[in-house]
């Protein structure tokens, strides 16, 4: 996910992009203003904690833009890219380290594990808005 903040900040594009070239395929995209409850469900995990209030006001003030990535190795390969949570700390190269500077204003968003995949793509979309397709440069970036 590109959260408001990446919005705002016209690096949509950009961050699309490192994802394509990085040879991941993108099988649904779509921009929406996160509804309270869907952003309470998909930040589940952090109820309670200090910065819960904020995070939720954060990630329904403005439109984000919801991607599901397919390839090998994907879940791990975008948490990489994205960089270490608090972009002050996350390595220049990674999104976070090249275009943020607070926690609570770090871009992005990944799935942390698979299953934190499958639960929060059933959140935020509907099985016919993912798509299936071949890249043809898929034997060009799988041997
Ligand atoms: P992640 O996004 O790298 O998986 P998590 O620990 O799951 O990081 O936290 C979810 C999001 O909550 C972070 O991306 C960040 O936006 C926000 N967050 C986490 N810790 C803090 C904090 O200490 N202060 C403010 N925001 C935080
Ligand atoms: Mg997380």
């Amino acid at each position: 996910m590109i959260k408001p903040d990446g919005v705002q900040r016209g690096l949509v594009g950009k961050l699309v992009q490192r994802i394509e070239e990085k040879g991941l395929k993108i099988i649904a995209l779509k921009m929406s203003l996160m509804p309270t409850e869907r952003a309470k469900k998909h930040y589940a995990e952090h109820a309670g904690k200090k910065f819960y209030n904020d995070l939720v006001e954060f990630i329904t003030c403005g439109p984000s833009v919801l991607l599901v990535v397919e390839g090998k190795g994907a879940i791990a390969d975008i948490r990489k890219m994205n960089g270490a949570t608090n972009p002050s700390e996350a390595v220049p190269g990674t999104i976070r380290g090249d275009f943020g500077i607070e926690t609570g204003r770090n871009v992005v968003h990944g799935s942390d594990s698979l299953e934190s995949a499958v639960r929060e793509i059933a959140l935020h979309f509907q099985p016919s808005e993912i798509l299936d397709y071949k890249r043809i440069d898929e034997p060009w970036i799988y041997e």
